[in-house]
């Protein structure tokens, strides 16, 4: 939406009745300060992203496709497990350019599943209905649209085969320990005895090679978290002047929690519709936590959420795991 008519929606509340209004809103006056990363992404976010995701620190996109590309054999025959008829449902997929390599080695030997992915993005689903049967031509695919849980739902809803969910990424970094326990839980109690996950969790390792990841020095990550900002001008007609914002990121081996802050290098104050949000100088905004696991602590977590853990996968330097749990 263009910053006139937001300023207009806030007249007419429309905009007040935004989730992303409202989270922004609770987030900025309380106190510390935050908001939440999972609004990095719109469209410029995507596009930051995947700057990100090519560049020389961050690490976890290119030991994920390693561990996807050595061990797709070994990970495939996993997940085929008896060789009945099965539906690899995928949390978040985004393009899908990791779970191509497996989707490619699970047609050409001729597994029998529908591939579902699931993505709050209505534009991913569509992209990925209309590309995948293209480039992986005899692909089953049934993209759905909406929230996780809602979704899971409803793919139980449509058949009983097997489920294989896979979510990848380290998405589940972003969300606090406890938080992320929560989520497998919620994962399990959506399973049925004999389902499968396959999660992709970043892994605790030299501190400097994390930190490193968090503060490249090209500042993407900068970029990235400076555009929630922006996107807050755009959205929701905010006004912002980034320049007096500076990125800080920092991790704790002991915990393996990344976290990431803008912090405010002025006095200022901030209008967002109606409202004015004041900073003082030095004060942060808590973006985001990537929090780091060991691989002992993997396993922790799925037996906590009433998982069995299975395989651990992982790539040549060991800093990141695929691992496989049964419900
Ligand atoms: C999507 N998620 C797993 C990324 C991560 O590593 O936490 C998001 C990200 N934030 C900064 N760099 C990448």
């Amino acid at each position: 939406a263009s910053t006139t008519t937001a300023a207009q929606q806030t007249t007419d509340n429309t905009l007040t009745d935004d989730q992303f209004y409202q989270d922004v809103i609770a987030g900025l006056t309380s106190t510390p300060k935050r908001l939440d990363s999972k609004y990095f992404y719109d469209a410029q976010g995507d596009k930051l992203f995947q700057e990100l995701m090519s560049c020389e620190e961050y690490y976890p996109t290119n030991c994920e496709m390693e561990i996807f590309t050595t061990q797709t054999a070994e990970i495939c025959k996993a997940i085929i497990a008896d060789g009945d008829a099965f539906d690899l449902i995928e949390l978040g997929a985004g393009d899908a350019t990791k779970s191509t390599r497996l989707l490619k080695y699970l047609i050409d030997n001729n597994a029998d599943f529908t591939y579902l992915p699931i993505d709050i993005s209505e534009n991913v689903i569509s992209y990925l209905n209309i590309t995948l049967p293209v480039t992986l031509p005899g692909i089953k695919i049934e993209g759905l649209n909406g929230e996780y849980f809602q979704m899971l739902k409803k793919a139980a809803a449509i058949s009983n085969r097997r489920k294989v969910v896979l979510f990848l990424g380290s998405n589940i970094g972003n969300m606090p320990v406890e938080a992320a326990k929560g989520f497998c839980e919620e994962l399990r109690n959506n399973l049925s005895a004999g389902d499968m996950l396959l999660i992709g969790i970043d892994l605790k390792k030299n501190p400097a090679t994390v930190l490193a990841a968090y503060n490249d020095k090209g500042g993407i990550t900068k970029r990235f978290n400076l555009n929630l900002l922006e996107r807050i001008n755009r959205e929701l007609g905010g006004d912002f002047n980034t320049s007096q914002f500076d990125h800080y990121a920092m991790y704790d081996p002991e915990t393996g929690s990344c976290k990431s802050y803008l912090i405010s290098l002025a006095d200022q104050e901030v209008n967002i519709g109606h409202q004015t949000i004041s900073f003082e100088r030095d004060e942060y905004i808590y973006m985001e936590i990537s929090q780091k696991y060991a691989a002992q602590e993997v396993n922790e977590l799925a037996t906590q959420a009433k998982f069995k853990p299975l395989n651990q996968f992982f790539d040549n330097k060991k800093w990141f795991v695929d691992a496989i749990w049964r419900a």
